[in-house]
C-alpha cells in the first residue's frame, strides 16, 4: 500500500487528486500539503510551503511516505508576470523535493508540461525526443525540471516519473493562472452567459486533456513496472488538439445560441504560439499504457453537465 504526501494539493489538479488517490489508497494513506487550507479534509493534511525543504522532509517524515507528488508551482501566465518568483517556486520548490525523495528514498512524480516546448519545436506529433528551447520562465523551468529529475535519477536512483500535461480543463477548482485556462473559462461562460470572449485567437491550437485522464495517467505511471520506463521524465500525453473555435462548435450542440468572440491577450497568445499544436503520446502507450478516454464531445457534455447541476 502506497503512503504519499502531495505539494500543491489545494491547486487545480491537486484538489482533485487527493480525492482520487485517498478513494484508490485509503484516506489515510494520503497526505495533503499546500501554502492554505480550503476546508476540513478528509484526510491528513499538513501546511508546507516547498520553498522551506526542511518543512516538506519533517511532514514527510511524520507521516512516513513512501512517495512524493510534488505539484506546487507557478503556471505560465503568472510565470511570465514574476519570472523571478517563478524561479525560485518552481526550480526551488523542485530541487527541495528532490532532495527530500533523496534522503528518505521515497518514489516522485511531477508534471513537466506542453510549455516545455518551444517556438522551434515541430507542432504536429510533436515527437517524445524533439528539439526542447521554450521562450518562457515557465518553459525554461520545466526542462530544467525534466533534466534534474533525470539526474536524480541517473546520480542517486530516485525513482522520479513524470508527464508533460496539456491544459487541463476540469469543473472542481479553477486553473491558476495558465495559458490554456481558457478552455475552462468557455464552459463556465457558455453555463452562466451563453457567451464567451476568448483571450487566445482563432486558429490556435494546443493539447487539452479532461482531468479524468489526467489523474489515470498520474496513478497509471506511478504503478508502471519500472524496467518497462525509457523516459521517466517527462512522458509526452495527449488527448485533445484544440482552437477556441473546436470548444465552441462541441459547446454549441448543447447550446445553440453559444456565442464565441475573440479579444487577444498578447501575452498569452504569444505563449500559445510558441507551443505545440499536438503532441504524439506513442511512448507514454508503449511504456506504460497510456490511453486517453475523453474526446473534445465527451469532455464538453460531461463539463456542461456537471457545471449546470
Ligand atoms: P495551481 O496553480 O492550480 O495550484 C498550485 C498550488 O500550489 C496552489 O494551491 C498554491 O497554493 C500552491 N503553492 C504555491 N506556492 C506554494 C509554495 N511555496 N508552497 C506550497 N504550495 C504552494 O496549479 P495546478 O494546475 O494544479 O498545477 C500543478 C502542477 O501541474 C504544476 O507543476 C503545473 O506546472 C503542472 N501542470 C498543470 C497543468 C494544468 O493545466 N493545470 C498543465 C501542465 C502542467
Ligand atoms: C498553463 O497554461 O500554464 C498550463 C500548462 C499547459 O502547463 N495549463
Amino acid at each position: 500500500m502506497k503512503k504519499i504526501l502531495v505539494t500543491g494539493a489545494m491547486g487545480q489538479i491537486g484538489s482533485e487528486l487527493v480525492s482520487t488517490l485517498r478513494k484508490q489508497y485509503g484516506a489515510s494513506n494520503v497526505v495533503g500539503s499546500d501554502l492554505w487550507q480550503k476546508d476540513a479534509e478528509d484526510g491528513p493534511f499538513e501546511m508546507v510551503d516547498v520553498t522551506d525543504e526542511k518543512a516538506i522532509y519533517e511532514a514527510a517524515k511524520k507521516h512516513n511516505v513512501d512517495t512524493i507528488m510534488h505539484l506546487a508551482a507557478l503556471l505560465s501566465a503568472k510565470a511570465e508576470a514574476a519570472p523571478r518568483l517563478a524561479w525560485d517556486l518552481n526550480m526551488g520548490g523542485l530541487m527541495n523535493a528532490l532532495e527530500v525523495a533523496r534522503e528518505l528514498d521515497l518514489q516522485f512524480f511531477t508534471p513537466s508540461s506542453i510549455g516545455a516546448f518551444g517556438p522551434t519545436t515541430p507542432k504536429q506529433k510533436t515527437p517524445q525526443e524533439t528539439i526542447m528551447r521554450p521562450t518562457t520562465m515557465y518553459g525554461v523551468n520545466k526542462v530544467a525540471g525534466e533534466l534534474l529529475c533525470d539526474y536524480y535519477y541517473y546520480r542517486y536512483g530516485v525513482d522520479t516519473r513524470g508527464v508533460r500535461y496539456p491544459g487541463l480543463i476540469s469543473y472542481v477548482t479553477p486553473p491558476g493562472g495558465g495559458t490554456t485556462d481558457y478552455a475552462v473559462e468557455i464552459y463556465y461562460e457558455a453555463v452562466k452567459n451563453k457567451q464567451y470572449t476568448s483571450y487566445i485567437a482563432a486558429g490556435t491550437y494546443m493539447d487539452m486533456m479532461y482531468m479524468p485522464d489526467a489523474l489515470n495517467a498520474i496513478i497509471q505511471l506511478m504503478e508502471a513496472d519500472p524496467d518497462k520506463l525509457v523516459h521517466r521524465n517527462a512522458y509526452n500525453i495527449s488527448a485533445i488538439s484544440a482552437a477556441p473555435e473546436d470548444f465552441a462548435e462541441a459547446i454549441r450542440k448543447h447550446i445553440p445560441a453559444f456565442k464565441l468572440a475573440y479579444e487577444v491577450d498578447s501575452v498569452r497568445q504569444q505563449i500559445a504560439e510558441s507551443w505545440p499544436d499536438h503532441l504524439d503520446s506513442t511512448a507514454a502507450a508503449e511504456e506504460w499504457g497510456f490511453k486517453a478516454a475523453y474526446d473534445i464531445d465527451r469532455v464538453t457534455a460531461d463539463m456542461l453537465g456537471k457545471l449546470q447541476e
